[in-house]
């Protein structure tokens, strides 16, 4: 059984197996999320991440940690919000698919994400939470070896979007 839990953190101080990086195609840093995991990670994870050569929006790509207190980075790329008319929903819905697959294949037992999109790319958040929640439950009823997922939330926004969709999928699910 894993566990979702809806935090308030800053994401680059959590002990745990992978962090995701809300970052953009070029893998090169940013600000943001972005900014804030390479400040903490140090220059080795700038140095990890050129040899990647970017990204597509709706993949990941992982590295180590370095200086984070997480052992992992998983890098993904979401999408632009462009008034939902490219495609911005299943490709922010491939970000946590992508992550979650990566996670499966290093044998991660917790990864942490941020609010992919819901920052500079203006991703509406009641449908990004909608998304990233209904995609990983999705997941998880198949996979069985992470046992926390924390989706973690900077701002009161951010946060009050997930918690009332967590409840609506709750109880729409039973
Ligand atoms: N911990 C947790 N969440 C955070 C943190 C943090 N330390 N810092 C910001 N957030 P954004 P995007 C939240 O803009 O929309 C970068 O420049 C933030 O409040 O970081 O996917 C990249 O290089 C928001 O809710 O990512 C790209 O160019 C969420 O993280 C671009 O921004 C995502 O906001 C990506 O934009």
């Amino acid at each position: 059984m894993t566990d979702i839990e809806i935090i308030q953190t800053d994401i680059t101080r959590l002990k745990v197996d992978a962090i995701v990086n809300a970052a953009n195609n070029s893998l090169l840093g940013g600000g943001g999320v972005d900014g804030a995991i390479h400040r903490a990670a140090g220059p080795e994870l700038l140095a990890a991440c050129k040899q990647l050569q970017g990204c597509e929006t709706g993949q990941a790509k992982i590295t180590r940690g370095y200086c984070l207190p997480a052992s992992y980075v998983i890098h993904t790329v979401g999408p632009v919000w462009s008034n939902g008319e490219r495609d911005e929903a299943a490709l922010l819905a491939s970000c946590y698919r992508e992550c979650l697959k990566l996670a499966k294949q290093y044998r991660l037992k917790s990864i942490a994400f941020p609010a992919i999109s819901c920052g500079v790319y203006r991703f509406p958040l009641e449908q990004a939470a909608e998304i990233a929640l209904t995609t990983i439950q999705q997941f998880v009823s198949a996979e069985t070896e992470l046992q926390t997922i924390y989706l973690v939330c900077l701002g009161v926004a951010v946060l009050t979007a997930y918690n009332e969709t967590f409840t609506k999928l709750k109880v729409n699910h039973g």
